[in-house]
């Protein structure tokens, strides 16, 4: 009924800071821009300034995250579960925390949300999804219908040919060429998201279009992990040039974010021996972090930004930049840049990362140092270890129960 979704109300308007409007001066920079969202598929941090035998993993990227243009947040974190892209794209459009078991997608795609295509919508802005995949899968057709895309350009929309296509199909540089046609259709302002596909598990693909060596370690999923990063990161580089060729570049932001991770526990080994050191608890919840870079066109005032972020947070950020006012929705997220946000990110399992802690497995450990805390220091990860566990429970509580259908959003 409609007497938790009051409380829960309560809990997040205690814990999160008053609206995300004007807390920082980024407030409205994108205003009546198009949105570009690229969700990259299962990039994890560790690419960042890799290097296999001399040559850079992904130069392209690398390069834009550090660029006066750009603002990168280099503590982002996922916070997906079974749902992969699915939960990290449920993530973003609703700032609620995916399910510990199944996708959101398939389980509660009827539901009645307040997601972030329908908020643009109502600002004036025509939302779209380019994905070159099945349209069912992660039952986004019904998914997309129900919270307001506009459009989806799913597999149908592209030509898909041998020669164009390898691993789970369209190759990225076909998917973002043959993409520019409909972006250019969209009535703008557009908001519209891509999801790349050819970075993705088990990372093979054929030798004579990799520009990079394979890794040599125990695990051929981590050894060509480096090749199809590489292939996307050529892929993003050749979409900026088309955005501009195109005359799109100038009047959008491009957000790039990554979905999930793309190298499992299993391979911890193989990761030990790249990285140099042990991966214990620490270490993997540190792996978790992913991409997430603001591109703006003509900034100049663009930073490498420290804070602990993730997927949550997003789209109240994106609402802050785009000067749009939604005080009256329910997200357990902040805006990235409000000094007052809340200090942790919750992963699904009830892990998180605070600004001085890491804890994750019953074990605490320093942030800074990765030191393990131990007895009488084990505390002091518990009172944000219990807002994770409530948070997590609200959340469950919103979707499981279709809360949203007792609440006014535009009170
Ligand atoms: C499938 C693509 C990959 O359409 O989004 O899905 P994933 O396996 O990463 O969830
Ligand atoms: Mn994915």
């Amino acid at each position: 009924d409609g007497s938790e979704i009051s409380e829960i109300e309560s809990y997040l308007k205690e814990h999160s800071p008053d609206g995300q409007q004007k807390s920082s001066d980024l407030y409205g920079v994108a205003e009546d821009k198009n949105v570009i969202f690229v969700s990259v598929e299962s990039f994890q941090n560790f690419l960042f300034d890799a290097e296999i035998n001399g040559t850079e993993a992904t130069p392209f990227l690398n390069d834009l995250k550090e660029r006066k243009d750009t603002i990168w947040f280099k503590n982002f974190y996922h916070q997906t579960a079974q749902g992969k892209t699915s939960d990290s794209e449920f993530i973003v459009e609703n700032s609620l925390y995916p399910l510990g078991r199944g996708s959101v997608y398939f389980t509660h795609a009827q539901n009645e949300y307040n997601s972030l295509p329908e908020v643009l919508n109502e600002d004036g802005y025509e939302t779209s999804v380019f994905h070159a995949n099945n349209k069912s899968f992660w039952n986004r057709d019904v998914m997309y219908d129900n919270i307001g895309y506009d459009q989806f350009y799913d597999e149908q929309s592209y030509q898909v040919t041998p020669e164009n296509s390898f691993g789970w199909g369209l190759e990225d540089k076909a998917f973002f060429e043959q993409s520019i046609k409909y972006l250019q259709s969209q009535k703008q302002p557009f908001y519209s998201k891509f999801i790349t596909l050819t970075h993705h598990f088990p990372f093979e693909m054929p030798q004579d279009k990799a520009n990079i060596d394979q890794y040599d370690s125990g695990s051929k999923t981590l050894n060509h992990y480096f090749q199809t990063a590489r292939y996307t990161d050529e892929a993003l580089e050749q979409f900026f040039q088309q955005l501009k060729d195109a005359g799109l570049y100038e009047d959008s932001i491009i957000v790039l974010m990554g979905d999930h991770y793309g190298i499992s526990e299993f391979h911890n080994k193989a990761m030990s021996q790249f990285l140099g050191k042990e991966v214990d608890g620490y270490e993997h919840v540190q792996l978790q972090r992913v991409p997430f870079m603001v591109h703006i066109p003509g900034y100049e005032n663009g930073e490498i930004r420290e804070e602990v972020v993730g997927q949550i947070d997003v789209k109240p950020t994106l609402l802050h930049l785009l000067g749009i006012d939604n005080k009256n929705d329910l997200t357990f997220g902040d805006n990235m840049f409000d000094e007052n946000r809340k200090d942790f990110i919750a992963m699904r399992d009830g892990s998180f990362v605070s600004e001085d802690y890491v804890f994750t497995n019953g074990t605490c450990y320093d942030r800074e140092s990765g030191e393990q805390r131990v007895e009488e220091k084990a505390e002091a990860c518990q009172p944000i270890k219990e807002r994770v566990d409530q948070e997590l429970n609200y959340s469950d509580n919103i979707i499981y129960g279709d809360l949203f259908r007792f609440y006014n959003f535009k009170q």
